[in-house]
């Protein structure tokens, strides 16, 4: 068959600091490719609708699978889906990814008929499981692991068997040059392990996975490293190096391979403090910007996040990253019931700090646990706005009071960066970039005014909605009701689906609240 796999289009911050390559979806499509179909991929981060539609057009697909990992991105997917089911009404139209998996039925009824199933769960295995139910046999579909469609559900889907056998379709991709993340222009996306074994109560990765953690061996991601031309590296890893051997491995043969490239990762900071040697090493190796995610400035933020990280360790490690040479980011999580004051204890903790921060808006989404507990009524029930840039909670100022002060804090702390980033060496940087035609960077800083904009911000809360999130279930209000069960979306098997070794399953279990799970 003729496969389309399809990215959607850019969210908010796209614009400015960082666009990646769709890793998911090249593994995904790569997966269905060795089941010997004929396969293309289009990136609508970086091409158009109309260029999608001309593609359709040229090479009609029988089969079209879109990725959905963000939420915002379903109305988009469900107005393509209908106008590509219009023009090609006997092919098959497929949804997957992280938040398709836990909206499986709203997208399916969204779709009015256009969208044949949502397969949820970890793709390579189960879409070359889809794709012979297509083709053999049609009645057979709502069979197959993590497919769900209007005729009924498939089992639980399962995981790929070894992440070292599956590779991602990198070639499919037509501009390679437009992915970066700030001065790594351009950047490739790798894998070094997937999964998550914390558990904190806003993030759906631990609960999409099963609390699983899978590792990819040393020498799959540096015979992968290897083939990419890029010279920046963003490791998509939810916590990079949480496991010292693993960090150790795969640098020493990145070291022997005689590899140069700069990297980003994201991480905690109790790994980093337990695992400072690796840091050190990696930073030798070309390690160039760090993110860590702090979320909050007190106690009383920390635990309600359940990130059970003493606040003097968070600051420790800061210290730990600063005394790396290493550019460090750290994001802060922004109640909507923070008013002027708030904002500005956090603006002047944020100008004391030399790190770049970046603040996001405290947003449930479905797959997470504060999606079942919190108690406050959801203000918009947009897809759109479920970007954590946008408030979706009552916020206790005014809204345009709310977003001007959100937004005057980013502003404050960007000319923060802005003043750091023009440092001579940066600026450097920035010059090489230019001169090698990378532009990407560059155009996202002139984006910045016309993106951060409060009038633009209140105006996405006015436009029409015509696709709602469905509401979180009633009966299960409160975290007594709400169990982890209720939200995995791969099964949790326990301590087996964790390769990880006893003392760091110690570590993980020391540093989160609710060890029973
Ligand atoms: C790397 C990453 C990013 C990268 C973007 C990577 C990209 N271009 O896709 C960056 C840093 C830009 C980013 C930004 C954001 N992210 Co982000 N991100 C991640 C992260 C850590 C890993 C994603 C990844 O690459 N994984 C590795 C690849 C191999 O897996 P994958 O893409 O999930 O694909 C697999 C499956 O999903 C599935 N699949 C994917 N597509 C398809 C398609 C079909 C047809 C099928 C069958 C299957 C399938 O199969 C794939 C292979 O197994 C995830 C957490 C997570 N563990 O998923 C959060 C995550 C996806 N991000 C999240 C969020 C909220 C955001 C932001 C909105 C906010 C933010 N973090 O500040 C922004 C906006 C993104 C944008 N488009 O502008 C949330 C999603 C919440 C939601 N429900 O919408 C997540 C789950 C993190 C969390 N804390 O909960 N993110
Ligand atoms: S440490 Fe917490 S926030 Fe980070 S990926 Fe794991 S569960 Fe999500």
């Amino acid at each position: 068959m003729k496969l389309l796999f399809v990215h959607p289009g850019p969210l908010l911050y796209t614009n400015v600091f960082l666009r990646l390559e769709p890793l998911g979806l090249e593994l995904v499509a790569e997966a269905a490719r060795r089941a010997k179909h004929s396969v293309q991929l289009i990136d609508l981060q970086v091409e158009s609708h109309a260029d999608y539609h001309r593609l359709i057009a040229e090479w009609p697909p029988d089969f079209v699978a879109f990725s959905c990992n963000y939420l915002a991105n379903v109305p988009e997917i469900v107005d393509l889906a209908k106008a590509t089911k219009l023009a090609l009404p006997r092919s098959f139209i497929c949804v997957g990814g992280h938040s398709a998996s836990f909206t499986a039925k709203a997208i399916l009824e969204h779709g009015e008929g256009a969208i044949d199933c949502v397969l949820k769960g970890e793709g390579e295995p189960s879409i070359v499981k889809l794709l012979e139910a297509v083709v053999s046999d049609r009645n057979s579909i709502a069979k197959v692991p993590g497919a769900v469609t209007a005729h009924g559900e498939g089992p639980r889907p399962g995981f790929v068997e070894r992440l070292d056998d599956v590779r991602p379709a990198r070639d499919l991709l037509r501009n390679r040059r437009k992915y970066f993340m700030g001065l790594l222009d351009p950047c490739a996306s790798v894998e070094f392990s997937r999964g998550c074994p914390w558990d904190c109560s806003f993030c759906s990765a631990w609960t999409f996975y099963g609390r699983s953690y899978r590792l990819l061996s040393a020498e799959n991601v540096v015979d992968d490293l290897a083939s990419i031309s890029e010279p920046g590296a963003f490791i998509v890893d939810d916590v990079a190096f949480i496991q010292e051997r693993h960090g150790f491995a795969i640098g020493e043969a990145i070291a022997r391979k005689g590899i140069r490239k700069k990297f980003y990762l994201e991480t905690r900071g109790d790994v980093l403090l337990r695992n400072k040697e690796v840091f050190q090493f990696w930073k030798k190796l070309g390690l160039a910007q760090i993110f860590l995610g702090i979320e909050a400035i007190d106690e009383d933020g920390l635990r309600k996040f359940r990130k059970r990280i003493p606040l003097g360790r968070n600051f420790e490690a800061l210290e730990f990253a600063r005394s790396l040479g290493i550019s460090v980011a750290i994001n802060i999580i922004a109640d909507p019931d923070w008013d002027e004051e708030r904002f500005r204890v956090v603006r002047d903790w944020c100008m004391d700090v030399p790190e770049v921060v970046n603040i996001s808006i405290n947003t449930p989404y479905p797959g997470t646990e504060i999606w079942l507990t919190e108690q406050r009524r959801l203000e918009t029930r947009d897809y759109r706005l479920f970007d954590i840039q946008h408030a979706v909670l009552p916020t206790k100022l005014p809204l345009a009071a709310f977003y001007g002060e959100l937004l005057h804090t980013q502003r404050v702390l960007y000319g923060k960066h802005m003043n750091w980033w023009t440092a001579p060496k940066l600026a450097g940087e920035l010059t090489r970039n230019l001169v090698r035609g990378q532009t990407n960077f560059m155009r996202g800083i002139m984006n910045y005014n016309k993106v951060y904009n409060a009038e633009n911000m209140l105006a996405d809360h006015a436009r029409p909605t015509y696709y709602e999130l469905p509401l979180p279930p009633r009966s299960q209000t409160n975290a007594a009701t709400a169990t982890a069960a209720d939200l995995y979306i791969h099964a949790n098997r326990g301590r087996r689906g964790r390769g990880m070794d006893d003392s760091t399953e110690r570590f993980v279990d020391a540093t989160r609240i609710e060890a029973s799970r």
